[in-house]
């Protein structure tokens, strides 16, 4: 057995974990990331885009930024389509100067894998059979196997980063935490394509075909959804029939600019709602996907994952440079605070926006919950107090003073 020996033990190199791990290290926190695919497996996922200042700003702290700040591009709104009625919400106007950068989590992926590797700090890929062990106790430590050799990391506390799919949340006992969930009887087909994207900006769409979603990572790379049936495979999806249907989806006047290539990505990802409460548990802490996942309608996961990265950060610099011994006590409940807030608006934006082919919805049936979601946008886009009220939410709340 291999016995390795860290500050802090962050489970997972997604965006959480890299960035977490970036974070510490330039405060002279020692960690170690543990991860059970590849890097190019973990630079393979394609998903999130838009990024809050929040999380520009978090990645500027921790000086990553330098092709984010080159290449990504600032956002100063999105466009709300449906039903034949199009509302723009001026992001920048009507949250007096705030906006989001457009930057792909591939991007962000990639350029915390190589500011890890320039700093020297050690990551274990391809690591399996990970266990989370004392975790309630003084002495936690990690075991997991590494090329074929049984090791052991021994730590003060450890970031459960691991995403939705991960061990860390199982490691708190079922009888300790609560999880909270919703299911949406459809998903999104993605569909990545090197054309030009048919707006500058993104455009949400409610048609009676059901949700598209047209956005992008360039000027030259444009990203696309469109809901499907949560049974839907995408081999039922050749490029030309996704093209075909993203046309009768999309305004008519983006429809005619579309401009149609091979896919380059192409993937269905199930949409859900999920909280697990507490976020931590003894010296273990969940962050980002592992503790909560959003419907993507709102762009809120990275995010969130990133304010819960910036509180815990914050919370583990106060326990090391200011032997605060209690301040960590507080993470779970200020991450929450703030999770609650991004799936609120996560799930409301998914109601509105979203085809429910399901018989009852809410306890209504889905012609009637369809005509309140009508009303509800109704009201909203037509007047300026609640086009505000979509903008605060899609720029992102503020994160929390820690003091
Ligand atoms: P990740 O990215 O899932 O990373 C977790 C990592 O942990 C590893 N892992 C393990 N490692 C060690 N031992 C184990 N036992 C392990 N089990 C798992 C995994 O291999 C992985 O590398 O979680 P993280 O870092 O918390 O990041 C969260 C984000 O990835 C996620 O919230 C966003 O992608 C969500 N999301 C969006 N968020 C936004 O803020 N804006 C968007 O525009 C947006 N669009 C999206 C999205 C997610 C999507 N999908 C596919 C779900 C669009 C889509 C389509
Ligand atoms: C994306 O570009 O992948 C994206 C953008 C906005 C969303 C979801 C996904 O709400």
């Amino acid at each position: 057995m291999r016995t390795i020996k860290t500050q802090v033990a962050i489970i997972g190199a997604g965006p959480s974990g890299l960035l977490l791990g970036q974070l510490l290290a330039k405060q002279g926190i020692e960690n170690i990331i543990i991860e059970r695919v590849s890097a190019d497996y973990v630079l393979g996922r394609i998903r999130a885009g838009i990024l809050e200042q929040g999380f520009v700003d978090l990645v500027r702290e921790a000086g990553v930024n330098e092709r984010m700040d080159k290449e990504g591009h600032v956002h100063d709104g999105f466009d709300i389509a449906y039903y034949g009625k199009r509302f723009r919400i001026d992001l920048k106007a009507l949250t007096a100067g705030k906006t989001v950068m457009c930057y792909g989590q591939t991007e962000i992926t990639s350029d915390l894998m190589d500011a890890r590797r320039d700093s020297g700090l050690t990551t274990y890929y391809e690591a399996s059979d990970v266990v989370l062990n004392d975790v309630t106790g003084d002495s936690p430590y990690v075991t997991f196997k590494h090329n074929g050799e049984d090791c052991r990391l021994d730590c003060n506390y450890i970031a459960g980063c691991d995403g939705f799919h991960g061990v860390s949340r199982k490691t708190i006992p079922a009888d300790k935490r609560t999880e909270h969930e919703r299911a949406y009887p459809f998903g999104w087909l993605g569909v990545l394509s090197d054309t030009p994207p048919v707006s500058n900006e993104l455009i949400y769409c409610k048609t009676e075909r059901g949700f598209a979603l047209a956005s992008m990572r360039s000027s030259s790379r444009s990203r696309y959804y469109l809901q499907v049936p949560l049974s839907d495979k995408v081999e039922n999806w050749p490029d030309d029939i996704f093209w075909e249907e993203l046309k009768l989806r999309l305004p008519p006047d983006a429809a005619a600019r579309l401009v149609t290539g091979p896919s380059i990505e192409k993937s269905i990802a199930p949409l859900r709602s999920f909280v697990c409460e507490p976020m931590q548990w003894g010296k273990l802490f969940l962050v980002g996907d592992a503790a909560h996942i959003v419907p993507p309608t709102g762009a809120k996961g990275l995010n969130l994952a990133a304010s819960d990265v910036s509180t815990l950060y914050k919370l583990l610099v106060k326990t090391y440079q200011q032997q605060d011994l209690d301040a960590l006590q507080r993470y779970s409940e200020i991450a929450l605070r703030r999770v609650w807030h991004g799936e609120r608006f996560s799930w409301w934006m998914s109601n509105m926006l979203h085809d429910f082919d399901e018989q009852q919805v809410g306890g209504m049936d889905k012609a009637t919950f369809e005509r309140f979601m009508r009303s509800e946008l109704d009201f909203f886009l037509n007047h300026e107090e609640g086009q505000k009220v979509i903008a605060r939410q899609y720029v992102g709340m503020p994160y929390e003073q820690i003091d």
